[in-house]
């Protein structure tokens, strides 16, 4: 797979997930502070290769499992930037309705049966997707993203075992940002390298630098189609680093949370600006390219913000609508 030329199609299509991840969030850092998107946010920036090299590999029916920061793994996915604004503005046309907010999005007609705040929630609610795939024969694969926390979840480890054991068609992806909130990895993990806890469940561990979309997307593919031919689940560690704060718009730079120097190399990591300085520098893309792609984003995050703007609040009869 290392040799694998990606053709133009998917390059452009992956760079339009890339920025429309990244303009989305800019626009609701904009905005958060009217105090009119009344849900917390956990945002996804500096984070987007992940979503978009493995989403890329996925079709409409495969199952897309996330967490607390789920937007750019729904973005990636084709989910709509006017239902997801509208979530966030708490409106009856949000995809969960209004009712779930940034953390709480579900999109079925993409295959994201809900996401959870739970850390590590989505982990076994994911196998069971997968169980039951394989049960119905549906070649329909499961790829599940979670952080570095969840791993400190004893339900992680109960997951792995049973997803090896009945090889299951899944993927496990740990997006290993080094923080679980303010807490750095080294202050609570005995041993750094995630994906070696692949080995004792006997299933593929591989390690991957989560700012290079097109090494993601290598990795992913392959993965991805053992799962589907039914060689059962791999465990792929995923490295990078979150931008802004763990909640909210801001940076905890100024808090002390973490080094302003630490933030800046990662800045400098740029996933966007590693992808763009490869297309052009090897021909792969044009600058005219990437321009037009910028355009259409800007168009389209505009008209959702519309559409949630003026969209309607649910009744006060909604309220026990859809509640189980
Ligand atoms: C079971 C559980 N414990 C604690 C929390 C509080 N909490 C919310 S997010 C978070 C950290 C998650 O870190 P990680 O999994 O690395 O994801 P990241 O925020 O870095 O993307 C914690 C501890 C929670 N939501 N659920
Ligand atoms: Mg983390």
């Amino acid at each position: 797979m290392k040799n694998l030329v990606i053709d133009t199609g998917i390059l452009k299509k992956m760079y339009y997930y890339l920025v429309k991840i990244r303009r989305f969030e800019e626009k609701i850092i904009e905005l958060y502070p009217q105090q009119e998107m009344r849900c917390p946010v956990h945002l996804y920036i500096g984070q987007e290769a992940i979503a978009v090299g493995f989403c890329a590999n996925l079709k409409k029916e495969d199952y897309v499992f996330s967490n607390h920061r789920n937007h750019g793994h729904l973005i990636a996915k084709g989910v709509d930037l006017k239902p997801m604004f509208a979530e966030l503005y708490g409106k009856i046309t949000g995809c969960s309705k209004g009712k779930g907010g940034s953390m709480h999005m579900v999109f079925p007609e993409r295959s994201i049966m809900g996401t959870s705040s739970i850390v590590g929630g989505g982990i076994p609610i994911a196998v069971g997707t997968a169980l039951a795939s394989k049960m119905n024969r549906d070649e329909r694969v499961v790829v599940v993203f979670f952080g570095d926390g969840a791993v400190d979840e004893g339900v992680f480890y109960e997951s792995l075992n049973f997803a090896s054991l009945k090889k299951l068609p899944i993927v496990f992806v740990c997006e290993n940002n080094f923080y679980a909130t303010n807490s750095p990895q080294e202050n609570r993990q005995v041993n750094p390298d995630i994906y070696k806890i692949a080995d004792f469940f006997l299933m593929p561990g591989v390690c991957v630098d989560g700012n290079d979309v097109l090494e993601i997307y290598k990795i992913a593919k392959e993965f991805i189609d053992r799962a589907k031919h039914g060689s059962g689940p791999s465990l792929i560690e995923a490295r990078t680093y979150r931008w802004k704060t763990h909640v909210g718009p801001e940076t905890d730079i100024e808090k002390g949370f973490r080094d302003e120097k630490e933030v800046a190399e990662w800045v400098n990591k740029c996933p966007l600006k590693k992808f763009e300085e490869h297309v052009l520098r090897n021909n792969l893309l044009e600058k005219k390219d990437l321009q037009e792609v910028g355009k259409k984003i800007e168009k389209e995050v505009q008209e959702a913000l519309d559409f949630a703007l003026t969209s309607r609040y649910p009744e006060e009869e909604d309220l026990y609508k859809d509640v189980y």
